[in-house]
């Protein structure tokens, strides 16, 4: 590049303030979901003793990646199309450890009333060609910032650890070879998500049987222990007797 203009280069520093304006909403889209995410995870421990999120991970894309998918795509190259266009700027992805796990984190978030769900994709039921299976959800979200309110789009992946596995292995492998895959290797890839698949299952059908046991001596928990935050308290007796709803459980 050669010497740039004072001119230019004020309008380049412009661009860049616009810029980072345009990507910072994006980082407060991740911080909400982020802290969404946090919640039901921590609701799900309490009140279910075990944690359904094995672990979150959430990126912005690089401009250079924005780019990329611009030029791809063939759209105009403004900040207007952009962000109507390129909906997985902000992308979180949640590693589940059970398929049913992913139903329920998907139902949570999507009857969450500030969540807008633009897009459902389901690659668990209708798997891609290759084998790619993972749940994916376009949700607008609102951020509120000092002078506007803003709805942005995110992408969210729900996956199991298996199907991680898989589409880690499978985008290293298309990443790091930029010749052709060789077909055996892709059959074999498919085979490998077939086998997931049957994992996953069978996984899931012992942790269920689990579940059945832990449920039949849940009964000689102790009633008057409340245990948040991995603090005990005590409940006294009139909580446990006291009609709070208006009903009675009669059984
Ligand atoms: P990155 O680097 O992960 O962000 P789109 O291209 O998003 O406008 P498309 O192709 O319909 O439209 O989206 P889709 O199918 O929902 O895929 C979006 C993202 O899912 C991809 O983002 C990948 O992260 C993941 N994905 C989809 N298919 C595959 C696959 O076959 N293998 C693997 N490993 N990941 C997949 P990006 O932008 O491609 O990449």
């Amino acid at each position: 590049m050669g010497v740039i203009e004072i001119d230019d280069r004020k309008q380049m520093k412009f661009m860049k303030t616009e810029i980072l304006r345009f990507m910072m909403g994006y980082k407060f889209a991740l911080d909400e979901i982020n802290t969404k995410i946090d919640i039901l995870k921590q609701e799900f421990q309490i009140m279910h003793d075990y944690n359904p999120i094995e672990h979150v991970k959430s990126r912005i894309k690089s401009p250079k990646s924005i780019l990329k998918k611009v030029k791809k795509k063939e759209y105009d190259f403004s900040l207007p199309t952009i962000k109507e266009k390129v909906r997985d700027i902000a992308g979180v992805r949640i590693t589940c450890s059970f398929i049913s796990d992913i139903y329920e984190i998907s139902n949570m978030l999507q009857n969450q009333k500030d969540i807008e769900v633009i897009e459902v994709k389901d690659y668990i039921k209708n798997p891609k060609p290759n084998g790619y299976q993972s749940l994916h959800l376009i949700i607008k979200i609102p951020i509120f910032m000092s002078d506007r309110e803003e709805r942005v789009y995110v992408e969210i992946q729900i996956r199991t650890i298996a199907m991680d596995f898989w589409a880690s292995l499978e985008h290293k492998i298309y990443y790091k070879y930029n010749k052709e895959v060789p077909q055996k290797i892709k059959d074999d890839l498919k085979d490998a998500a077939i086998s997931s698949t049957l994992l996953d299952r069978k996984m899931e059908n012992i942790h269920k049987e689990m579940d059945k046991i832990k449920e039949s001596v849940k009964d000689e928990d102790d009633l008057q222990e409340l245990l948040i935050n991995n603090e005990k308290f005590h409940l006294p007796y009139d909580f446990l007797t006291a009609d709070f709803m208006g009903r009675r459980e009669d059984n």
